[in-house]
């Protein structure tokens, strides 16, 4: 290791420009990439957050213009759960991995403290089956499906009157773990003048509570100026459909009422086609790098810290990972002496206590035998001692008996003499 630090440190960074004398041909790299994502396929992962029957379902199937066959939710469930579908999808040639996770029964609890949980849950599920793989000595990232959410569209109910604070709790716990893009639900049923007053109030509590939303990059100079243009478009006030009208001589997407016809991909009836543009068209790579570089680094980055890996130490000076690890095993390996030391205390403690208690219970039984044994003493000398008291007694008994039948003799001789 000391031998290739030493090694690397004599390599010249210095960097020369030199010019080529022909054609060499890595002005090609750039349609290699292509070629390779192309073959590859793509992955992306949208997840709908919104409450039931807000249209979510119906969104995605406008918006990706094919149906995605998903059945409605009930309104009483006890939590908020996560579902999760994904689905093959081909344009041209490109191929996309499409994953959709929708929230079913979000906002239907009478104690909403909760509902946001299991969204945070599931985004930081994603990222640490991402961390795991890349953890491993084998790693098969580039064929293991890729689950981080990409973006999120939080669809916000058209009441006319601003955010619930449901919305702005959610939206504040998620906007530094995933690309946040509000969007205002069923927007057919809000009219024009409230629409924009409901876009400002909405910007403006997502401003005062500083919420975090997605903006549309604006660094790269082909897409800036449609980016910063339509940032000015957010939350995009959206309907969706799977009903057809004819158009023409087209068939379009439309909502149709008793008073006229909403047509979704109409520009002057709703923001659908620019929410398709920005998500779609020209943003979903930036979605899908800035979860990479920025969301799912920080998740990282938090997680190793977690793990105690540091990149410098205590005084600023560079830490390698094998140096954290000796660090952490050493740690680690005091850690269980020092447990192994109080387990063995412990142990010896236990042991002396018992000891103790029996010599305790020693001494008990030697007083109760010796006392057994005096009192036993006690009575065998109280019996002999009643013994001889007897024994006297009766000798007493015999002499007076012998004197008593000797006497009668006397006495009834006297009388026969007499006669
Ligand atoms: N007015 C109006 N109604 C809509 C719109 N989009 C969907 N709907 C209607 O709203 C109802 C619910 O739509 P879904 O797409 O099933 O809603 P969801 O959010 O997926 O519902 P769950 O999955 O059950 O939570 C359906 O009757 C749709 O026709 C819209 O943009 N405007
Ligand atoms: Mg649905």
């Amino acid at each position: 290791m000391a031998a290739l630090d030493v090694d690397m440190m004599k390599i010249d960074h210095h960097v020369r420009n030199l010019k080529l004398a022909g054609h060499v041909g890595f002005d090609s790299l750039p349609d290699q990439l292509v070629n390779k994502s192309v073959q590859n396929g793509f992955v992306f992962n949208i997840m709908c957050i919104g409450e039931t029957g807000l249209g979510k379902s119906t969104l995605m199937d406008t918006l990706f213009n094919t149906s995605f066959e998903s059945s409605p939710s009930p309104h009483t469930l006890p939590n908020v759960k996560l579902k999760a579908h994904t689905y093959e999808l081909q344009e041209s040639n490109v191929r996309l991995k499409l994953t959709i996770c929708d929230t079913v029964g979000y906002g239907d609890q009478i104690n909403k403290d909760d509902s946001f949980k299991a969204v945070v849950d599931y985004i930081d599920a994603q990222f640490e089956a991402y961390l795991q793989e890349e953890l491993k000595i084998k790693r098969s990232l580039g064929t293991c499906h890729d689950s981080r959410i990409h973006i999120c569209l939080y669809f916000i109910c058209p009441t006319g009157h601003g955010l619930k604070s449901l919305d702005l709790v959610c939206m504040k716990k998620l906007d530094t773990k995933v690309n946040i893009v509000p969007i205002i639900a069923k927007a057919d049923t809000v009219s024009k003048t409230e629409l924009q007053r409901f876009k400002a109030k909405i910007n403006q509590e997502l401003q005062a509570n500083g919420v975090q939303i997605y903006q549309f990059p604006t660094d790269d100079e082909t897409v800036s100026e449609i980016n910063a243009t339509m940032n000015g478009h957010v939350p995009f006030a959206v309907v969706g459909s799977t009903e057809f009208v004819r158009l023409g001589n087209k068939m379009v997407r439309a909502r149709q009422y008793p008073w006229g016809t909403v047509q979704v991909e109409n520009e002057s009836h709703c923001d659908f086609v620019k929410l398709r543009e920005m998500l779609i068209r020209t943003n979903m790579e930036d979605m899908r790098e800035k979860t990479h570089t920025k969301h799912y680094e920080l998740y990282r980055q938090k997680r190793l810290e977690q793990m105690g890996f540091t990149d410098v130490d205590s005084d600023n000076k560079p830490v390698s990972f094998q140096q954290t690890f000796e660090a952490k095993r050493s740690n680690h390996l005091a850690e269980l002496q020092a447990k192994e030391e109080e387990v063995r205390q412990m142990f010896v403690q236990r042991v002396k206590e018992k000891e103790s208690e029996l010599k305790e219970s020693e001494k008990d039984l030697h007083a109760k035998f010796d006392k057994l044994k005096k009192d036993h003493a006690e009575e065998k000398r109280k019996l002999e001692e009643s013994r001889k008291k007897l024994e006297e007694e009766f000798v007493e008994f015999t002499r007076r008996k012998t004197q008593m039948t000797a006497s009668h003799h006397t006495l009834t001789l006297g009388k026969s003499k007499k006669k």
